[in-house]
């Protein structure tokens, strides 16, 4: 009896880790692995608990504000007086409150922008808040907007830009590095909690410009030291840029990368530093994660997207772009294109000169947050009768990441069916996979019954997190879910049927 007791534990236990392999987010190829054997590893890379955690903001905001904002520049010289700071009302809780009720559920501040200008007092440089007219030089952006994040509840993180103008030691590498490594411990270690630091790419020194060798590990081990939750993002190796700053991320999106995409000169060239140079329309359309694009990987890496955009034309606040704010059937065409890629969003609204988010911009994201609650409001397969050829099918409509649907065995095809209690007409599909055990399908379309005729509805590549696919609307009853190509067994957490609240634009 004890050792039949003993046999079922033990098969327990190999079902359990056959379904949820430890979290990892490197894996190792063998040199001579076989194909199957490297998708093997490609399809057990998963997110760090931090990387899951990030993944399920969607949406999370950014805020350009500086000596910029009142100099009505896009990048500042570093040569401005510190005293053009001067926000009339700054209210950041005004700030957090209108992202959090617009669904944003992170934000990132530029506490120093390439200007060097810093917005909090830091003992590293006189360019900064502790030398403006704002509060008589006591004031503390960081500080103000870092208190309403932790107070509503958001994230919070902070953007540094590594290329500095106003700082006499930039280009003097080890100097500037200990200045750089000061401020981020200044950030890191007095401001409570901070859940993501960005690091820019950008410089604009030129052939004749001041050559900055950065010491990459230093900053990411204080960081680790400081705030282990924090994941470094763009030049870092937890988050990485889209590549392009339009809002459109791609639509073949994987997080799985081989290794030698991250290689750190790679990123730091490939990261904004230049991006007229970069032709924007090319990297977006390119493939970093097919199976085309591993084959030579030695190693892969959970390595997401975030996809950056402003809500204006610039990344600061100009009054003459105050009616050139996004709309909010804009903003869905983000979303759909950055969120319902399998990339986070992170959307620029920028204080104006009072310090106040402006409310042309205020109204944009409430609207955006409306098209979605509409939207989101009806799952039409939510009461629909669902059967498959896998098992726990009930879990793609339950509103919950750890039920999924998977194949028997390690089949890397499927099929889901959805019979609707009445025909209705919709014009999305929501798909989520279960990433939490790896990034898998590489092919799927969805089907429609029209009389006696399947016909197609949508289809697409990859899922990861989330893919939205927008169709032209079908009216229907049944429906059918192929996947047709997948790493090893392929999973689906969630799945939605929609309608789209505004004409779908593609
Ligand atoms: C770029 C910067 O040069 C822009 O000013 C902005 O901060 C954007 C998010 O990244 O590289």
């Amino acid at each position: 009896m004890r050792f039949l007791l003993f046999l079922i534990t033990l098969l327990f236990i190999g079902n359990l880790n056959a379904q949820q392999p430890a979290q990892k987010n490197f894996g190792q190829v063998n040199p001579n692995a076989t194909e199957a054997e490297l998708i093997r590893v490609a399809a057990n890379v998963s997110p760090s608990v931090q990387q899951l955690r990030w993944q399920k903001l969607e949406m999370t905001a950014f805020f350009h504000f500086g000596v910029n904002t009142f100099t009505d520049r896009e990048w500042g010289e570093g040569t401005e007086d510190p005293k053009v700071f001067n926000p009339s009302d700054l209210d950041a809780r005004q700030w957090v409150k209108a992202c959090k009720e617009g669904g944003l559920k992170q934000v990132i501040l530029t506490a120093k922008h390439h200007d060097g200008f810093c917005l909090w007092p830091t003992k590293y440089t006189e360019h900064s808040v502790k030398n403006s007219l704002w509060k008589g030089g006591k004031g503390d952006v960081v500080r103000e907007v870092a208190d309403a994040c932790h107070e509503l509840g958001v994230g919070f993180g902070v953007y540094l830009s590594p290329w500095d103008r106003n700082n006499p030691s930039y280009g003097d590498s080890p100097k500037y590095n200990e200045i750089f490594v000061n401020e981020l411990t200044e950030l890191l270690s007095n401001y409570g909690k901070v859940d993501e630091v960005w690091f820019d790419g950008a410089c604009g020194e030129g052939p004749n410009g001041k050559k900055q060798i950065y010491d990459w590990d230093a900053c990411y081990k204080c960081i680790r030291t400081l705030a282990p939750d924090a994941l470094i993002a763009i030049v870092g190796p937890d988050i990485r840029w889209v590549g392009t700053e339009s809002g459109y991320g791609r639509e073949s999106e994987w997080s799985v990368l081989p290794i030698n995409s991250t290689d750190q000169k790679k990123i730091t060239e490939a990261s904004q530093s230049n991006v007229n140079i970069i032709p924007a329309i090319d990297y977006q359309k390119d493939d970093l994660g097919s199976r085309q694009k591993i084959k030579d990987a030695t190693g892969l890496i959970w390595y997401p997207a975030e996809t950056d955009v402003s809500i204006r034309p610039g990344w600061f606040y100009h009054s003459k772009q105050d009616n050139e704010v996004k709309s909010p059937g804009k903003l869905l065409d983000i979303y759909f294109s950055s969120v319902g890629y399998n990339s986070v969003l992170l959307l620029n609204i920028p204080p104006d000169r009072r310090g106040l988010l402006h409310g042309n911009d205020v109204k944009a994201i409430k609207g955006l947050k409306k098209l979605l609650d509409k939207m989101y409001s009806i799952n039409y397969a939510s009461d629909a009768n669902i059967s498959s050829d896998g098992t726990g099918t009930k879990g793609i409509i339950d509103n919950q990441m750890k039920t999924f649907w998977t194949t028997k065995g390690e089949k890397e095809t499927g099929t889901i069916t959805i019979n609707l209690p009445k025909p209705q007409t919709i014009d999305v599909l929501c798909l989520q996979e279960n990433i939490s055990i790896g990034q898998r399908i590489e092919k799927f379309k969805l089907e429609y019954r029209d009389g006696e005729i399947w016909k197609e509805a949508g289809k697409g590549t990859t899922v990861g997190y989330k893919r939205l696919v927008r169709f032209h609307p079908v009216t229907a009853k049944d429906f059918r879910l192929f996947i047709e190509g997948s790493r090893l067994n392929p999973t689906i957490s969630e799945l939605g049927l929609y309608k789209s609240p505004v004409e779908i634009i593609k």
